[in-house]
């Protein structure tokens, strides 16, 4: 039940979160990060069907924003990875197999259906960073 409230309050922040960045549209905000309102730990998790996960992450100085955490998502949801670095680089969701080049400044996102249960690591190659892990289940 107290979970369930977490739950819940969790969504509610990545909507939030959402809503603020405008994120599947990669036009105008330049500015990555910003007010701090983000990473609520373990956050991104959401009740019900097919819902929408989205991360973003922000690497600067080597320096990963929210900290690197498990991030639970459940089986069959939508699972959004969004990553602004300050330097070129790679990201790579394992398990998923999934990649993308990352310019400086520019929110690259990795988009897949969670259909894989397991735990998997999503980490940059250049900069060999672990960003996250994501917990599929
Ligand atoms: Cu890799």
């Amino acid at each position: 039940m107290a979970r369930k409230t977490l739950v819940s309050t969790a969504a509610a922040l990545a909507l939030a979160a959402l809503a603020l960045t405008g994120c599947s549209s990669s036009s105008s905000s330049d500015s990555p990060g910003s007010a701090g309102s983000s990473g609520s730990p373990g956050a991104s998790q959401s009740a019900g069907s097919a819902a929408t996960d989205s991360i973003s992450i922000t690497i600067a100085n080597g320096k990963i924003s929210p900290k690197p955490a498990v991030h639970q998502v459940h089986l069959g949801d939508q699972l959004q990875l969004t990553v602004t670095s300050d330097k070129p680089d790679e990201a790579h969701l394992h398990g998923y197999d999934k990649e993308i080049e990352l310019q400086p400044g520019k929110p690259g996102t990795i988009s897949v259906k969670a259909d894989i249960p397991g735990i998997f690591e999503f980490e940059t190659h250049k900069s060999n960073l672990q960003l996250l892990q994501i917990e599929v289940k």
